[in-house]
Order: structure tokens, then sequence, then C-alpha cells
């Protein structure tokens, strides 16, 4: 079997090596620095590859991504039209996801923002209850993960609605679809889910216009990449106080400069993307199976089509 080169870029490669030879010895897959014989390479395990990849391996014919969003690939120069890209189904990441935002919804739908602010003053104020489904959620991106988190939030009883390019329909979600519907979902979502693949459409959609179709005291959670958000924006909607809060888990650079203005703000919460990472030994073992069924002909799931970005 010819070798299928590995590109991690981190120190987790060794991980990663490790997992696929215990679960798939016989598919050769190989730390991409080490290969001699570059031109024999057709398949590629990658995370966030340098243009230096592509052209070590002429000949690839596709490349599995080692996560949900492939906005890395797609705006590297160096990828050849002809190369497919694969992305991680779940993997592991739906669950997470779906505990990431449960907790930050719940945060701010019991008022946990306000009793840390009064904890700083000493000041006893308990807020009323709201009903849950006074509670309006709006989920941007209904893909493998928005959607699970749509089902998953269905069970705190909360009013969810969810917004996505094309028509979907899911059981007790109020569904929104495409740009002339973009802003009525906004404006009757109290807290927004971005789950959104980034692409050139999507890039800067979480920006002052649209944040400022939402109503006063929204909050937003951005679980997606850093390029949806305009951070000038996010940051004057949360000064003048028609935004209650954000949370942020991935941005344009990272790691976050030290200097930005998001780590001392005080309606950000922040995490250094870490809401969902894709688990090794499930994202092995769909992978290596993924290319088992491709080198025998058989069909797969998780391609990516090159017009859309997903
Ligand atoms: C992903 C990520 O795209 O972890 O999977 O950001």
């Amino acid at each position: 079997m010819n070798p299928c080169a590995l590109f991690t870029g981190s120190e987790s490669n060794h991980l990663w090596l490790t997992e696929f030879e215990r679960q798939f010895p016989q598919l050769n897959i190989q730390d991409w620095q080490n290969i001699v014989d570059t031109q024999t390479v057709e398949y590629g395990i990658v995370w966030q590859p340098s243009p230096a990849y592509f052209q070590r391996f002429p000949n690839l014919k596709a490349v599995f991504n080692l996560g949900a969003g492939v906005d890395a690939i797609l705006s590297n120069p160096a990828v050849p039209e002809q190369v497919q890209i694969i992305r991680i189904e779940d993997g592991g990441m739906a669950q997470q996801m779906n505990e990431y935002f449960s907790y930050f919804l719940l945060h701010y739908y019991r008022d946990m923002d306000l009793y840390q602010q009064q904890q700083k003053q000493n000041h006893w104020q308990p807020h009323t209850v709201k009903s849950p489904n006074q509670f309006r959620v709006g989920i941007l991106g209904l893909g493998q993960l928005g959607s699970q988190l749509a089902e998953h939030l269905r069970g705190y009883g909360f009013d969810i609605a969810g917004w996505s390019q094309s028509k979907k329909h899911l059981e007790g979600v109020t569904t929104y679809t495409g740009d002339d519907q973009l802003k009525n979902f906004l404006q009757r979502t109290n807290a927004l889910c971005c789950l959104l693949p980034l692409t050139p459409a999507t890039r800067g959609i979480l920006n002052h216009q649209h944040l400022s179709q939402l109503p006063q005291g929204a909050v937003v959670i951005n679980g997606a990449r850093g390029g949806h958000l305009v951070a000038t924006d996010l940051i004057d909607l949360l000064d003048s106080g028609h935004l209650r809060g954000a949370v942020l888990d991935a941005f344009e650079q990272e790691p976050l400069d030290p200097q930005h203005a998001f780590w001392q703000h005080p309606n950000i919460l922040l995490t250094p993307h870490c809401a969902a990472q894709s688990e090794h030994h499930v994202c092995a073992q769909q992978i290596g199976s993924k290319l088992k069924a491709i080198l025998s002909n058989q069909p797969i799931t998780g391609l990516i089509n090159r017009n859309t970005g997903y």
C-alpha cells in the first residue's frame, strides 16, 4: 500500500500516528515529512496543512480533514482543483458542542452573569426565573453540529429556531432559509449560537448590521470561526448596551493576542478554541474506514462541495 501522508503541524502528530497504526496498520499512514517516495502519495490526512504539503505530493487525489471546518484547506492557494476534500462528520464533537452551548445558554437564561456582577458588589437580589419558552435560541447553521444542538436543546424547553442557506426541516425547530429570512430569524432571537462553516458567504456575518437586528439584551455565542465575527462591531454593540454578553471560542488569529480588547471586556467570556475537539480514536476510525471504502471503490459521505465550501 502506498503511504498516506499525515500533517497536523503540532505535537499531537505522534498521537494520531499511534492511533492510526493501532486501528489500521495496513493503511501505511506516515508523517508527511518522513515520506521519501512523494510521487506515490495519493491520500492525505491533514489539519491546517501548509502550502508546502500540497507541493510535496503532486499526485494527491484526496485529503481527509481532521476537523469539521475545512476553511483552512479551502483558503490554501496551493490546493489543486482535483483534490477532493473530506471532512470529519461529528467525530465526537457534537456532544461536546451540545455541552458547551448548553452551559453558556443556561448561564444567561438563569442570569448567572447578573449574579456574578452582584457578587462583586456584595448585592443580594434574586431575579425571577423566566419560563424556558420565553428564551428564544437561534442557531446559525444547521449542519451536523447545528442540527444536533437544536435537537439537544429541545430538552430544556427553549423556543428554538435555526437558519441555514438551504431549507431544513427539524422537529420542534422553526427554520429560516437564505438571506431573505435572516432578518426575521435575528429579530426573534435572544441567544444567537453560531455554528456556520466559514466560507466567503459567511465571513463577517456577525457584523453590526446583523447583530443590531437582534433584540435589545441578546447574547451571542460563537463556536465556529473567528472570521465570522467583526470584533469592533461586537464591542460597539456590547458597549452601547444593545447586546448583553458574548461567548467566544474561536478567533481570527489564534492564540488570541494578549493585548486584544476581548480579554478584559466585562461582557465577554472567552475560551481557547476548545468548545469541541475531535477525538483521536473516533476520528481515526472514521477516516480509516472511509479510506478503505475509497480504495475498494465504495461511496463515502463527508465530501466537500468546493462551490459552497461545506
Ligand atoms: C473543527 C475545529 O473544525 O475543531 O473541527 O475547529
